[in-house]
């Protein structure tokens, strides 16, 4: 017998309660929309700047740096942890051995999300012993602490996990994220989804530059610094010169933000972006006057709340 279109349009009517039934979905219909990111809130630069002047106060009263196997490191470990503890982070120090001397890595998970799919952002909170380091890397360590903070204040939940870290012995050569990355079990390396790296974003004359890594990281930040209408460049100087290097040696997808260090910015660098052309964009740079004189808010603010609409957008 002929089915009658009537007769057809219940046999699909049935076909289609079964496969949504079965499938959560109706064959050939539209997809469900993606749920919406949860909107990063704005990460307060002047709650980074007094993370910033912490780490000034402390190299000040440990012989003028933070650099690896000084007093100044490990204060500066105690500051950060101290703060994720009180906020419910569940933190971890990696002890490691570099000339002699222990190193320490910072490890800080938000319970929740799916531990399958981790989403790390990190940066080094060693300096050179040659001065404070604000810049380098106060302005990562503590634009990544804040963006942690604002997870715990604003009780962020994202489908992903999230997990913070501050790397020990970075002026050594990558010591203490090559340490992690290495005593990774591949498991748990494979459960890495991507790593965000901030090394100098708050330098004096800045540019702003995104890492050209993993192409959807890297094209999240170009969309957070498009709608604020500022331009970027491809980061062409650092392949290998920070902590993503041992991420990305080892397979996982990188990202992150630089504002330059001792190369010079060009005209057209200055025409667009303001700044001092002819000039490093950052002349304390491995120097004693890399202290909280040497940051430029606009360029850490600017890069501070990237990183948090970065870490909302790629976890959620
Ligand atoms: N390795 C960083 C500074 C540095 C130099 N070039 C780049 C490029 C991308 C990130 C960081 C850097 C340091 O001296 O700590
Ligand atoms: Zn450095
Ligand atoms: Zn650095």
């Amino acid at each position: 017998m002929k089915l009658s279109v009537p007769g057809r349009a219940t046999a699909a009517a049935v076909v289609a309660a079964v496969t949504l039934l079965t499938t959560g979905s109706i064959a050939g219909a539209a997809p469900a929309p993606e749920p919406a990111a949860a909107a990063a809130p704005d990460l307060p630069v002047a709650s980074v700047k007094a993370h910033l002047t912490q780490f000034q106060s402390i190299a000040t009263a440990n012989g003028g740096n933070r650099a690896h196997g000084r007093a100044g490191y490990k204060a500066s470990l105690d500051y950060v942890k101290a703060k994720l503890d009180a906020a419910g982070f569940t933190t971890s120090v990696q002890q490691f051995t570099s000339g002699g001397a222990i190193g320490y890595n910072l490890i800080a998970d938000w319970p929740g999300g799916d531990t399958n799919q981790v989403i790390m952002a990190g940066s080094h909170l060693d300096s050179v012993t040659s001065g404070a380091g604000i810049n380098d890397n106060g302005s990562g360590s503590a634009a990544v602490l804040e963006a942690a903070l604002t997870v715990a204040r604003t009780n962020y939940q994202p489908t992903k996990h999230l997990r913070f870290a501050w790397w020990g012995a970075e002026e050594r050569g990558l010591v203490g994220s090559r340490y992690y990355v290495n005593n990774l079990s591949s498991a748990n390396r494979a459960r890495i989804s991507g790593y965000l790296n901030f090394d100098m974003i708050g330098s004096p004359n800045p540019g702003y530059f995104v890492y050209d890594d993993d192409p959807a990281i890297e094209k999240t930040f170009k969309d957070y610094f498009a709608g604020i209408g500022v331009a970027t460049e491809i980061e062409t100087e650092g392949d290998g010169r920070s902590d993503h290097a041992p991420f990305k040696s080892a397979g996982v997808p990188v990202g992150g933000l630089f504002t330059g260090a001792s190369n010079t910015k060009s005209a057209a660098q200055a025409a667009k972006w303001g700044g001092t052309a002819g000039q490093s964009f950052d002349r304390c740079y491995h120097s004693s006057c890399d202290t909280t004189s040497n940051i430029n808010e606009t360029a850490l603010d600017r890069n501070g709340d990237a990183l948090a609409y970065a870490v909302w957008e790629l976890s959620s």
